[in-house]
């Protein structure tokens, strides 16, 4: 960190004990798994700044944007719709937690089986440990797996804060219906939270501003297909997770220029690793920070990820929305069908999600795929399997979680994954 905090988060109501004993905690981590790799590409010191001033600097960030009247919306879905928040100025933030802490105090609002992610952002607030969620004015959450729903309830009850946007189980003409309802909801409820109207003029910069940002993960994608391989999955997963939090602006130019290098390297024929290594392409639930456990597994087993098909990865980028619009009405029509694009495992049927993952596999160039659910993650859990019946190429289904418990295990079940691979 630049500077203490110390005052900033105790406005806040951080629990400064705790909080610079999770603030320990992970440095050593993101030393051990992040600092210690080779060959880095230079590109990564920003990323790695912001990581270190995560809690910091971002957060000061936000606090003074917020004295300048802007407001901070939390979201923990790729379904909300960015383009929106930013058309009224405000800050959107990624509230999804990647670590287990807190889980005591979140079992006792939520069963023990509940999914680590979701315990996991009802811990950080309930221990007093996330500045994110004391800065925002508004949480918004939305109707997709049946842990979520019901956690919003009781998430709501802790913070006053919550708004749900009803996502569709479907995908039919109905359903699409209601989704646009619910996105011109949405607008209306950012209006009226910030006093400013969605014009075509600021809609129209927000969309650009955020098909700016899907590009350039786009551009850093396309990137991980060549061998050898430029960046480590590690550090583009990092990339993902960090495009959640930082101004998409700087955000979209640091990752530029990322790729920028990347592309030099390629045309040196140089790569983060050796040619030929085997290479994963991870598929399933969300990866939110700090959660690199299967990354660094695969990574230390001798592979290398080249993708994520998830929403802290290709599931968040894949499409732009159509910019030609010429009215607001439009802009929302776009924003809306292009969400719907999302093949999410809470819709039925989501076979998309199959062709997704087939063509994400051979434009990247990957050997196999792992299959990574979070434990008791109902939609990916089963989709694992029917995705396993109809697919031809090495694939391994994971069930984990945030600990580390099962490191070993999963360890020795992905090096004879791998072996299976050469
Ligand atoms: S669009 S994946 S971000 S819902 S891991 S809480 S699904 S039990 S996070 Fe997700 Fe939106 Fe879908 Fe993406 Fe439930 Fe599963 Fe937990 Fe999950």
């Amino acid at each position: 960190m630049t500077k203490d905090y110390s005052q900033l988060w105790e406005s806040l109501g951080i629990n400064l004990e705790k909080h610079d004993g999770l603030l320990t905690v992970l440095s050593d981590a993101y030393k051990n798994i992040y600092l210690s790799q080779e060959n880095r590409p230079q590109g990564m010191k920003y990323f790695d700044f912001v990581i270190s001033e995560v809690h910091g600097l971002r957060i000061e960030e936000l606090y003074e944007a917020k004295k300048n009247k802007r407001k901070v919306i939390g979201t923990f879905c790729v379904y909300v719709p960015e383009e929106l928040i930013l058309a009224v100025d405000g800050i959107f933030v990624g509230l999804c937690a990647g670590a287990e802490i807190g889980f005591e105090e979140a079992e006792k609002y939520v069963p023990r089986n509940t999914c680590a992610l979701i315990k996991a952002f009802m811990g950080f607030k309930l221990a007093g440990l996330c500045p994110y969620v004391e800065m925002t004015d508004l949480i918004v959450g939305e109707t997709t797996c049946d842990g979520k729903k019901k956690a919003y309830e009781i998430f709501n009850d802790i913070t006053k804060k919550m708004y749900v946007m009803e996502i569709p189980n479907m995908k039919n003409e109905s359903d699409r219906i209601l989704w646009l309802n619910e996105v011109e909801k949405f607008k209306i409820k950012l209006e009226n939270l910030t006093g400013k109207k969605i014009t075509l003029d600021n809609l129209k910069k927000a969309v650009n501003i955020v098909n700016e940002k899907r590009k350039a993960l786009k551009r850093l994608s396309k990137l991980r297909a060549y061998d050898p391989v430029p960046i480590s999955g590690l550090d583009a997963l990092l990339v993902n997770q960090i495009s959640f939090y930082d101004d998409p602006i700087r955000f979209t130019q640091k990752v530029n220029e990322l790729c920028d290098e990347l592309e030099e390297r390629v045309k040196r024929g140089e790569g983060v690793f050796p040619k030929g290594k085997t290479r994963i392409l991870i598929a399933g639930s969300p990866f939110a920070i700090p959660n690199w456990k299967l990354h660094a597994i695969i990574e230390n087993s001798g592979a290398v990820v080249v993708g994520e098909e998830s929403c802290v990865g290709s599931r968040n980028y894949r499409e732009l929305t159509d910019e030609q619009f010429s009215t607001v009405e439009e802009g929302i029509q776009k924003i809306a069908s292009r969400y719907l694009t999302i093949d999410c495992a809470c819709f039925t049927p989501n076979s998309e999600r199959i062709d997704n993952i087939k063509k994400l596999k051979k434009e990247l160039n990957a050997n196999g795929v792992i299959h990574y659910s979070l434990q008791f993650c109902t939609p990916y859990m089963m989709e694992a399997f029917k995705i396993e019946k109809l697919i031809d190429f090495p694939y391994m289904r994971i069930e984990t979680d945030y600990s580390m418990e099962d490191f070993g295990q999963l360890k020795t079940r992905i090096e004879a994954f791998l072996e299976t691979l050469q």
